[in-house]
């Protein structure tokens, strides 16, 4: 009989991918429960509540599609969906599915240790809480665990401080005040704008420029809604067949081969039609550094014509390779430093000295500011693993078998931690993919990969070294084979100081990467050991 605490499943995280886990885990009668930190469903759009936060892809394809029923009952309103309609969306599945009678809110998992005599793993509570289960799924997010550069003086500011990957649930209003906002990643740039039109004044900390592509974001046209309901499973089909599981058309040109001309005419039509989609403007842009060249100069022209001080739009402008960092989807972003009471600051001229109570110190003077928000960034992909103390057979800690960058077999396992899975791992597209296929694609074989080992009656799956060593070799070849590495992004871990070098997504495309998952479970789960 099992003890109260005891389940076949202890899942970590209620965002997307640990909603769906639980659903899928308990349609095959598995007991399950999900420990969830926050005191509410929805993960990232749970925390990240800062003023402009929307999904850069479009939600009719941000949306989960295992249910027929609620992808058609779901109306979207927006062609990019905002936090707080998204937030309702994860509350909405919740309730349709009843999964909230299996979630323990505001219990943050502190510690997973696998018990090699039980065959289980021992799961510790911040609120000294213990469960046993046989599998522990990590449900973390990719993009979960604050990056809050440690700036001295910080405890002694008189303002308040924010982090937009954790931002207040009361409204933040700062009109009338003086705001810094350090960094200029997606999440500044979509908060820049709005916190300029409140602001007295805005400081913008800026380390390195990033290229962006206006969203031209709009209201949903009901009945445009209604042709792709029509044949959602048809644009899901498509989308699948994507690099990056998105429906876009992609134009299989390169850019160097066609000429001037019809280079410009296809980026002015990405630009004018918005979004990521400007990433299929030519099929070796991420590939030959001379076609990315194009792309970046297009873009930088761009911004020269928006940004009316010279000097600003410079500064404003990218030198690094376009696409190689999270492109950004902006609205109004370069427009933005038009306004007479916004000041950008370049932190590589004047370095960011530290705090002083009345503000930010950088290059030697003090900007007074009654407010800083981070928009620094997250410990990426492996970050909210980290913080877990996870320990796998003989008590190795995961922080040490993964001190020179992630291992994993196809992002999913890793060897010498039965029975753990992690949902969009490092090795798995995740991140350079519409997340939301690419949860449920995990989600499923998960699910199918606890089966086959139950149904075989075996306590134990995980991979083998071999297995292993051969998938992180195939992801780093991959990726050595185009412009990713160049950067200083956090696909790499570069924003974090110590964090080994190494791009943690697999960057062979969607499709192929399905591929190869199919194909692994048609093979009994090659590479999987059971015992
Ligand atoms: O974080 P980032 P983000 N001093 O790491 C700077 C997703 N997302 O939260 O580039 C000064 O991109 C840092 O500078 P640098 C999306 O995948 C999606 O904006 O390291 N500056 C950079 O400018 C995205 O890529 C949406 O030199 C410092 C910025 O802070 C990912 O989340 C919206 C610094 C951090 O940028 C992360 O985006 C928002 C320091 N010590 C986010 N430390 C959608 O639209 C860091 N910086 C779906």
């Amino acid at each position: 009989m099992q003890h109260f605490d005891d389940f076949d499943v202890v899942i970590v995280g209620a965002g997307f991918a640990g909603l769906y886990m639980l659903h899928r885990l308990r349609t095959l009668g598995l007991s399950v429960r999900v420990c969830e930190a926050g005191s509410g469903v929805g993960g990232t759009w749970f925390w990240n509540r800062y003023p402009g936060a929307r999904c850069d892809v479009e939600s009719m394809e941000y949306s989960y599609q295992f249910s027929e029923e609620l992808q058609q009952q779901w109306e979207w309103t927006e062609r990019y969906a905002a936090q707080p309609e998204i937030l309702r969306y994860a509350n909405h599945v919740a309730e349709k599915f009843e999964l909230c009678r299996d979630i323990q809110f505001d219990t943050r998992v502190t510690a997973a240790s696998f018990d090699e005599a039980a065959g289980r793993w021992r799961i510790k509570t911040g609120n000294g809480g213990e469960f046993t289960a046989r599998y522990c799924v990590m449900a973390t997010g990719c993009l979960s665990t604050a990056n809050i550069p440690n700036l001295a003086g910080l405890d002694t500011f008189a303002g308040r401080w924010y982090h937009t990957g954790h931002w207040p649930h009361e409204r933040v209003d700062f009109t009338g005040l003086r705001v810094g906002v350090i960094g200029t990643g997606s999440s500044a740039i979509q908060s820049i704008p709005i916190i300029a039109q409140q602001a007295e004044h805005l400081y913008v900390f800026q380390r390195t420029p990033n290229y962006a592509v206006p969203a031209r974001n709009a209201p949903l046209d009901p009945r445009e809604q209604q042709a792709i309901k029509a044949d959602y499973a048809g644009l899901r089909r498509r989308a699948k067949t994507m690099r990056n599981g998105i429906q876009y058309p992609v134009n299989e040109a390169l850019a160097l081969e066609v000429t001037e001309q019809e280079r410009r005419r296809e980026y002015e039509a990405r630009w004018e039609r918005g979004g990521l989609s400007f990433l299929g403007s030519f099929a070796d842009l991420l590939v030959d550094r001379q076609a990315n060249d194009t792309a970046a100069e297009f873009v930088r022209a761009k911004i020269g014509e928006v940004v009316r001080d010279p000097g600003v739009a410079v500064a404003l402008s990218p030198r690094n390779t376009f696409g190689c960092k999270r492109l950004c989807i902006d609205t109004g972003y370069y427009e933005t430093f038009n306004r007479p009471n916004v000041t950008l600051i370049d932190v590589n001229r004047a370095p960011i000295d530290g705090v002083a109570r009345e503000g930010l110190v950088a290059g030697g003077k003090t900007y007074a500011v009654d407010a800083i928000v981070f928009a620094t960034g997250f410990d990426a992909m492996t970050g909210a693993l980290r913080k877990i103390d996870i320990r796998g057979r003989a008590g190795t800690r995961l922080e040490e078998k993964w001190a020179e960058g992630p291992r994993t077999y196809l992002g999913v396992a890793t060897a010498g931690f039965p029975n753990l899975f992690t949902i969009t791992g490092p090795g798995s597209p995740s991140v350079l993919t519409n997340m939301l296929p690419s949860i449920e694609q995990h989600v499923e074989w998960i699910a199918d990969c606890i089966l086959h080992a139950r149904e075989r009656g075996r306590g134990c799956i995980e991979p083998t070294l071999a297995a292993e060593h051969e998938w992180v070799a195939h992801v780093n070849e991959v990726a050595g084979g185009t412009l990713f590495p160049s950067c200083n992004s956090w696909y790499v871990g570069a924003n974090i100081p110590g964090k080994p070098r190494v791009f943690m997504p697999y960057i062979g495309g969607f499709p192929r990467y399905v591929e190869a998952c199919n194909q692994i479970a048609a093979d009994g789960y090659a590479g999987f050991a059971l015992a």
